[in-house]
């Protein structure tokens, strides 16, 4: 058996995504996500214009001398496009040898270490009583770890908050599922770091107080603050028993986790822009951290996150998967079946697709009492539906920006 074909696949049901299809000769196909938000046509190009004529010919099982070629035959190594590329190949070649051995993938992963993966929900509210709202129907569709993240007084627009009726001029109100959204020109929100560590204890109190000491919850500060801020804010935070806080600082200055480290005990996730284990590599050893975020999907695959995640395991660090809508229902399920089989898997983060996009992808993975789980169909679980997926063509989307008061542009 060897690769026949590859082909991409875009298709944007509720938002864009990527896919690569690798048919053999036996015609037994793998999907591999390739989606990264906003710039989704870099990495079509790249896969179309430098992998796929690389693959035809090639053993399909071969999957880490595949993974080696491609990262290491490329020369230029790293970078959001080429290990999103790389990821796809990685998880179409998993999923084939799944459905060759018929096996689930996290049976070759080495069978499943736990009965489900313990999964958190995006809670947000401009106020305190929206957020409260929205914290119990998470509670009530099963969420047992919840993440809080809440406006701030004198801010109209920041990250992570649904949108209003009133905020779409009387459209549909909606989480903000899709941050990136579709349209010519990207979005601008606004930002103070100072107004926001003011408010944001006194948020974390109130859902204390509302919800009890029980209920895991955790905090995205998406690469925002200065590290002594971080280091303010992990502090102000440490009577609330975060299960975490998230890219409390920007992903560049690594040091900038020792610093806040040394502050405060808050445990800290940090990754979902990381893209091979050497970002991970000083903040793992060192141990300046709790969580590793990465995605299968932009860490180039099961195989290097799998590696990352074991070398993490030396040092009781554990896995916080990124799952936002951005990774696609191939993704989601292609990190399922490794959070299923590793020993030190955290928790996985879980928003539900939308509707059409359920559609385009048949997915076996399952969402019941708080547990995901990849199901136990051979390979992935994820079936494409090709002409489903024709009718939503690709609509270009851009990621929102931040300013400052003064119009300073900052980290969005
Ligand atoms: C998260 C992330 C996302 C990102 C998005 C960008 O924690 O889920 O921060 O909300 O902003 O994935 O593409
Ligand atoms: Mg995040």
């Amino acid at each position: 058996m060897i690769i026949d074909r590859a082909e991409v696949i875009v298709t944007s049901p509720d938002r864009n995504f990527v896919t690569l299809k690798i048919t053999t000769s036996d015609g037994v196909t793998g999907l591999g996500d390739a989606t990264l938000n906003g710039r989704e046509l870099a990495v079509v190009a790249y896969l179309r214009e430098h992998v796929v004529p690389l693959l035809a010919g090639r053993d399909p099982h071969r999957i880490e001398d595949a993974w080696q070629f491609l990262y290491r035959s490329a020369y230029w190594r790293r970078g959001p496009v080429t290990m999103a590329a790389i990821a796809a190949v990685d998880m179409a070649l998993w999923d084939i040898k799944g459905k060759v051995t018929g096996l689930p993938v996290y049976q070759l992963l080495g069978g499943a270490s736990r009965e489900g993966l313990l999964a958190y929900g995006h809670a947000s509210g401009k106020e305190l009583p929206e957020l409260f709202d929205s914290v119990r129907e998470h509670l009530a569709d099963g969420y047992r770890a919840i993440r809080i993240q809440s406006g701030v007084p004198g801010l109209k627009a920041i990250y992570g908050i649904a949108s209003q009726a009133s905020d779409t001029g009387g459209g549909e109100a909606r989480y903000d599922h899709e941050p990136a959204r579709r349209g010519e020109l990207p979005v601008q929100e606004d930002w103070d770091t100072r107004a926001y560590l003011r408010h944001l204890p006194g948020v974390f109190e109130a859902v204390r107080h509302e919800f009890g000491p029980e209920l895991p919850l955790l905090h995205d500060g998406h690469h925002r603050m200065t590290p002594i801020q971080a280091a303010k804010l992990g502090k102000d935070l440490e009577p609330f028993d975060l299960f975490w806080l998230e890219d409390c600082t920007p992903a560049e200055n690594q040091e900038a986790l020792r610093l806040v480290r040394q502050h405060t005990t808050t445990p800290l996730a940090i990754g979902e822009i990381f893209n091979t284990v050497w970002d991970f590599q000083d903040l793992i050893r060192e141990q300046l951290i709790d969580y590793v975020r990465g995605a299968v999907t932009h860490m180039g695959g099961i195989t290097p996150l799998k590696k990352t995640i074991d070398y993490a395991a030396q040092y009781q660090i554990k896995s916080g998967f990124h799952g936002p809508t951005d990774i696609s229902p191939v993704g989601m399920a292609a990190q399922a079946h490794l959070g299923l089989a590793i020993h030190n898997f955290g928790i996985q983060e879980y928003m539900p697709h939308g509707e059409k996009t359920n559609q385009v992808f048949e997915q076996s993975f399952t969402w019941q009492d708080g547990l995901l789980h990849p199901g136990d169909q051979p390979g992935l679980g994820v079936t494409l539906d090709t002409d489903e997926a024709g009718r939503y063509p690709y609509e270009r989307a851009y990621l929102p920006y931040n300013r400052l008061a003064d119009g300073t542009m900052h980290d969005w």
